[in-house]
């Protein structure tokens, strides 16, 4: 197995099993960062005359907040920004992140979705605990994301947290109607928050039990994140996004070129 690996060590596969998910700090460097910062910036910022396949949601600042400078229109999502530019083409079809999916999920690696949650000032996540997977059914639970962070994203700063080994529960119960999981049914001291800094990625599979956390403090977090899966993963929730299914590795091998080297 390990000289089938592209990317992670065995160690980073083993916990993943384990966890359901892998915290990779530090994946892309101070001058990617910089780069992905000034990108993401103009993608918050020029909000219009983009494709109109993409989609921005926005959200009004609570009593006692403002809009950070950095986006000043507080988008707090999107949809299909890999539309926006030959950048953020590639940012999804990065070959490292590929590699770690490829590590992680199988030697055949489909696109799924791409989409930006941001946490706004004042920012608080109504959705709750929850799985991917009731939101994105496919013929196998062989899915997972890659959440690309550009901010410090603590405790009370909007941070991801993960109920380790919840994927390998199968399908939680959720309260009726929503696809959220009450929040009696999380066992007491269990809960990792993942305390994130700009460039680390959380790869986290369509099984885990997660939440987003709100945000008190007067700086927006933003976050990319872009889901992946098998090939052998079919499709039955009807995925309309951008580049839904296109073909990143074969036999481990990946497929897709840079538009910029
Ligand atoms: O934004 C986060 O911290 C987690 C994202 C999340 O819960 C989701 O997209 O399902």
């Amino acid at each position: 197995m390990s000289e089938e690996r592209l990317l992670l060590t065995s160690e980073q596969r083993t916990s993943f099993d384990a966890d359901g998910f892998l915290h990779l700090r530090g994946f892309y460097s101070a001058e990617e960062m910089e780069e992905m910062r000034r990108q993401f910036g103009a993608l918050v910022t020029d909000t219009e005359g983009r494709p109109k396949n993409m989609s921005y949601a926005f959200m009004d600042s609570p009593e006692g907040y403002r809009p950070d400078p950095y986006n000043p229109k507080n988008v707090v999502g999107m949809m299909d920004q890999p539309l926006a530019n030959d950048y953020w083409f590639d940012q999804f079809t990065e070959p490292r992140i590929v590699s770690a999916m490829c590590d992680l999920l199988g030697p055949n690696i489909d696109f799924h979705n791409g989409k930006v949650r941001n946490k706004p000032p004042g920012f608080t996540c109504e959705q709750g605990w929850h799985q991917d997977w009731p939101y994105e059914r496919h013929s196998l639970p062989e899915l997972a994301a890659a959440i690309t962070y550009l901010d410090p994203t603590d405790f009370e700063a909007g941070a991801t947290e993960a109920l380790p080994g919840s994927h390998l529960r199968g399908e939680w119960p959720t309260e009726e109607s929503r696809h959220t999981i009450p929040d009696a049914d999380i066992p007491d001291g269990e809960r990792v928050v993942v305390r994130a800094e700009p460039g680390d990625v959380l790869i986290i599979h369509v099984l885990v039990v997660h939440r987003a956390g709100h945000n008190y403090t007067a700086r927006a977090r933003h976050a990319i994140i872009n889901e992946y899966k098998t090939a052998e993963a079919v499709d039955q929730w009807n995925n309309r996004c951008a580049f839904a299914g296109l073909p990143l590795t074969r036999n481990r091998r990946l497929m897709m070129p840079r538009v910029h080297a």
